[in-house]
């Protein structure tokens, strides 16, 4: 017999089906076994009856984790058992049959436990199968599905950015050196920049996602030193306010897609529907910190960035005055911003660029560029680069790049504000920190 799906289930009531699965809790109540079995698509109830002593006999040693071939029959439960909120709460599969495909140890940790962080990395390939953690990832599936459909709609063309690079696209962040053939050093890539401003001489608009490599010694709930980066670049813009359209309307499609195809998971979390205007507010750096001063007397004023405390209080301020749970913060100096950054003539000092701030923090930066080969010469050499080590590059330059603007947005960042929960290495399938590759590096 084929095997039947239990999200599919309510489908054959009264009908004998095969399912394949996981033991999520066993309960014995006297001659009566109760089983909830997991598989892909969720979970239903199943009970073998006191007749049925094949099934008990196999089922002696079944504990959780086990994983299993059930026959049985779909039944509709008595009203008065029936439990309306949950999947399968209306029907019970009568077990006829057991076949053991994998027996498990008893689980480190009591499956339905709050557990911390640290037990969660601990036992990660473990922990993921719990209904938490499974929730987590298929809202990041749907974000990872929104952005691409988004940006396809808008024309953009998909590529895939080279790891291994020959210097740092970001000077600042820190960087993994890696040893390359012939014993040639080489880099693991802290962002496509690069390789997607090349990419807008060829598709004139262009996105990529994967993994990015940052080799800062962070401890806090915000830093990874292995992230998903998303990014998009887009050629022919005006100005950054172009760029700051298309990330708004992205970050917009998301929030809309994830309450559409992501209801469950959402209600999970108990986090309120996401404000997303068409376009974001937005407000230039020094107008922000005025604001914080006005406001709270904490004198910014000065500072080239924000403290994480002054972008959750933004973030407040937005909630609360203006309808919108993201807020763009613009003209950071130049300073601060990467060389390939666009300069705001009618701002001296400051660039054309941004950061979007989420919920308390900055999920996304991103900012017109220089296009004009000399004037990046100028701007590379200003920031004590040598032009020479990227002149691979530069060729795109030399030969004639559109303006154009675009930005990176980290995806784990993203889903943590999304679901409301606390640590981005919640949000990361297997998190690579100061502590960890997957164990711990010193024990
Ligand atoms: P930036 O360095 O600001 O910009 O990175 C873009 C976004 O990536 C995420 N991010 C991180 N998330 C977790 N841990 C980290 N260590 C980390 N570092 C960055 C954040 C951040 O907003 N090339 C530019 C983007 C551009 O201008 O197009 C860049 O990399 O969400």
């Amino acid at each position: 017999m084929e095997r039947t799906y239990i999200k599919d289930l309510g489908k054959s009531e009264g009908q004998e089906v095969v399912i394949k699965g996981w033991v999520d809790v066993r309960r014995d109540q006297g001659k009566l076994v109760f089983f909830d079995f997991r598989d892909m698509s969720g979970k239903v109830q199943g009970v073998i009856l006191p007749n049925q002593t094949e099934a008990h006999e196999v089922a002696k040693d079944v504990r959780p984790e086990w994983v299993l071939e059930v026959r049985g029959k779909v039944n509709k439960r008595p009203e008065k058992n029936v439990q309306a909120d949950k999947q399968n709460g209306d029907i019970e599969l009568e077990i006829l049959g057991i076949k053991v495909l994998a027996s498990a140890k008893e689980l480190p940790f009591s499956s339905d436990a709050d557990l911390n962080l640290d037990t969660l990395l601990d036992y990660r390939p473990l922990t993921l199968r719990r209904d938490r953690e499974q929730n987590i990832f298929r809202a990041q599936n749907v974000i990872m599905q929104a952005y691409r459909e988004y940006l396809d709609r808008q024309g953009f063309t998909e590529f895939q950015a080279p790891r291994i690079v020959g210097d740092d696209a970001e000077g600042g962040a820190g960087i993994f050196k890696i040893e390359y053939l012939y014993g040639h050093p080489a880099y693991l890539s802290t962002s496509p920049q690069l390789y997607k401003q090349m990419m807008t001489g060829v598709f004139e608009r262009v996105y990529t996602t994967g993994p990015q490599f940052r080799a800062e010694k962070h401890a806090t709930s915000r830093h990874l030193n292995e992230l998903t980066m998303l990014d998009f670049e887009m050629a022919f813009v005006n100005d950054h306010t172009d760029v700051m359209k298309m990330i708004s309307g992205t970050l917009r499609h998301i929030a809309l897609t994830l309450q559409e195809k992501a209801k469950n998971e959402l209600a999970y979390f108990k986090v309120e529907a996401t404000m997303a205007p068409e376009i974001f507010p937005s407000m230039k750096l020094r107008e922000a910190q005025e604001l914080i001063k006005k406001e709270t007397g904490k004198d910014c004023t000065n500072e080239p960035d924000l403290e994480p405390e002054d972008e959750r209080w933004l973030c407040e301020y937005a909630n609360k005055n203006l309808n919108s749970d993201f807020i763009i913060i613009t003209h950071y100096p130049t300073s601060k911003r990467p060389f390939y950054t666009m300069d705001d003539p009618e701002d001296p000092g400051f660039t054309k660029s941004f950061d979007v701030l989420f919920r308390g923090v900055e999920i996304v930066s991103g900012s017109q560029r220089v296009h004009e080969y000399e004037m990046l010469i100028e701007k590379m050499k200003s920031k004590g680069l040598d032009p020479e080590k990227f002149s691979f590059y530069l060729m795109a330059f030399k030969y004639g790049l559109a303006p154009h603007g675009g930005i990176g947005l980290g995806l784990e960042r993203l889903t943590e504000k999304f679901l409301g929960i606390e640590n981005v290495k919640e949000a990361t399938l297997f998190p690579r920190d100061i502590n960890r590759i997957d164990s711990l590096l010193s024990k």
